[in-house]
């Protein structure tokens, strides 16, 4: 298997991540913003979108992370697959909307709307919290690809002073526990200050 993508990447990281937790062997290809290579007629043959992660397995090309996730799990129950899904459709997006105002974009640019961001952000965690009274993690009473999903993000939430509630806080905990989370995750992010 190839994997393309940038290791400062949330989304690449998620791969990065689950391949470590599966004990699979991968080339790394980095590739994506300051290291280019993703405008290439060899990249172009693999996705129409000219992002990262994208996987390559044989014949196969996946994009999208968390479909390459499911791919790499062989499927994912309902309720993981449920908190996959709202990791991309609402969490993620209200996480990249704050990551941006408060890292990506350079101080004379920013909004200032980082505090309303913030609050909106924090709003989207209040289902997990909901969960997670009721599960040891996301997906259930195991870790799983739900975790990875909606995991990714949380070590940088943090790191910007993101405050969680007790059962997220919990979770976070757990999730830094885990070597890989560690090695992958919670690395610096400094190349991708504006
Ligand atoms: N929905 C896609 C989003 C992919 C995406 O937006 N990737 C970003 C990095 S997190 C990207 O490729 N940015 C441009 C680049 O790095 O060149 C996924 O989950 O894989």
């Amino acid at each position: 298997m190839i994997l393309w993508g940038r290791p400062s990447s949330v989304n690449v990281q998620k791969v990065l991540w689950a391949l470590a937790e599966l004990s699979r062997p991968f080339e790394h290809r980095i590739v994506g913003d300051k290291y280019g290579g993703t405008d290439t007629p060899e990249f172009a043959a693999l996705t129409p979108v000219p992002r990262v992660p994208v996987l390559q397995d044989g014949d196969l090309a996946l994009w999208e992370s968390h479909a390459i996730l499911r791919y790499l799990a062989g499927g994912v129950p309902p309720l993981a697959d449920q908190w996959m899904e709202y990791a991309t459709s609402s969490l993620q997006p209200a996480f990249i909307r704050l990551f941006y105002e408060r890292v990506r974009t350079p101080p004379a640019k920013r909004q200032g709307n980082a505090a309303e961001l913030e609050a909106a952000f924090q709003a989207g965690l209040a289902p997990l919290e909901w969960q997670l009274e009721k599960t040891s993690w996301l997906g259930g009473e195991s870790f799983g690809m739900a975790d990875i999903a909606a995991g990714a993000m949380m070590y940088r939430a943090h790191d910007m002073g993101v405050s969680f509630g007790p059962e997220v806080a919990r979770w976070y905990g757990q999730l830094c526990e885990r070597a890989a989370y560690r090695e992958i995750v919670m690395t610096s992010y400094e190349e991708l200050r504006g």
